[in-house]
């Protein structure tokens, strides 16, 4: 089993190089998810980084924006703004279809774990997605404004204002799922992929007893750097590194996770940071880590694989015997 964990439309992308990749075995591959973005909005339950995850390996995903679904309509929004909603987050008629499924099976009594698992079924696809954890939890950040709830300050507001803290509400209630414990436990490697280390990542990383579980996972553990040559290549990553008091480098990714990690995958335009990085306690893989198409994404995940192939020996040694 491959585990990677993931949040975002940079995780999405090398979730699917990896699915690719594992073309032939590809139920090989199981996708931890954040969901810490989840909320609620007209009455339905919206679970963004799961679903970006599925539409992407389902070879639906939006190719401008990476989220949502290609060629959608947003009929249903005009709608809603005819009825003076100002519809800030953009729900197409087909992704309303998904909130509108997950609600229904959720209010049915159904687990977040099974309902992903009945939407991934639906759609083709192969490879197992995972929420972080069934309970609920919500990442809220602190601004000069005040506390704002995700997808409040991501979307409506654009991810314009400075973020002094960020927290999970509801974290100490969650609990990694029977499903993420078996994945894990037989990982032949975990990827962290180059999503936001501090909202995609930190999230999952932050259910008790997920970053045990990692550490104890019997194949080495890989991370992808979302930030490249100091910016993130999606999204507010950098700043929001910069404003909690590191730097923004994929140095700083590392040191977040040095006690998680095997090996650190980077760009070839951060190659000076390799040394610095190694001196961390982990292997340095220096590469191309931007997937500009579908091809890149297989290549990086091939790469990353590749790596983490070579890690494993040295993984294992580590190993206490049995
Ligand atoms: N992101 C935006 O920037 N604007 C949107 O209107 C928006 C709508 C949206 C609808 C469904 C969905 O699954 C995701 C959507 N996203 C949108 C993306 C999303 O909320 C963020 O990218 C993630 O939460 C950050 O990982």
């Amino acid at each position: 089993m491959i585990v990677a964990l993931a949040g975002g439309v940079g995780g999405a992308k090398l979730a699917h190089g990896l699915y690719h990749t594992l073309a032939r075995e590809p139920e090989r591959l199981a996708v931890v998810v954040n969901t810490g973005d989840d909320f609620d909005l007209y009455g339905l339950h919206i679970s963004p980084d799961a679903d970006t995850v599925l539409y992407t390996l389902a070879g639906i995903a939006n190719p401008e924006t990476g989220w949502g679904i290609a060629g959608d309509s947003f009929a249903a929004l005009e709608m809603l703004r005819r009825y003076g909603d100002d519809a800030w987050f953009r729900v197409g008629d087909r992704d309303l279809a998904t909130h509108l499924r997950r609600t229904e099976l959720l209010r049915a009594g159904r687990r977040p774990t099974e309902v992903l698992a009945a939407l991934v079924a639906a759609l083709g696809v192969r490879a197992r997605l995972l929420p972080m954890a069934d309970e609920p939890v919500a990442t809220v950040v602190t601004t000069p404004d005040g506390e704002l709830a995700f997808q409040d300050y991501f979307v409506r507001r654009g991810h314009r204002d400075p973020v002094s803290g960020v927290r999970f509400a509801g974290i100490e209630r969650a609990r990694p799922t029977a499903e993420a414990r078996a994945a894990l436990a037989a990982a032949e490697a975990v990827i962290f992929c180059p999503s936001n280390p501090i909202v995609s990542i930190g999230p999952i990383l932050a259910v008790p007893g997920m970053r045990a579980l990692v550490r104890a996972a019997p194949g080495p553990r890989v991370a992808v750097s979302p930030i490249v040559a100091g910016r993130a290549l999606k999204g507010p990553a950098d700043a929001m590194l910069a404003a909690l008091g590191h730097e923004s480098s994929a140095y700083a990714v590392a040191a977040l996770y040095r006690d998680l990690l095997d090996g650190m995958v980077i760009d070839r335009q951060d190659a000076e940071q390799a040394a610095r990085i190694e001196a961390l306690g982990m292997r340095v893989l220096v590469t191309d880590t931007i997937m500009r198409d579908e091809e890149e994404r297989r290549r990086l995940a091939a790469d990353v694989l590749h790596f983490a192939g070579e890690l494993r020996p040295a993984r294992q040694s580590m190993e206490p015997p049995t």
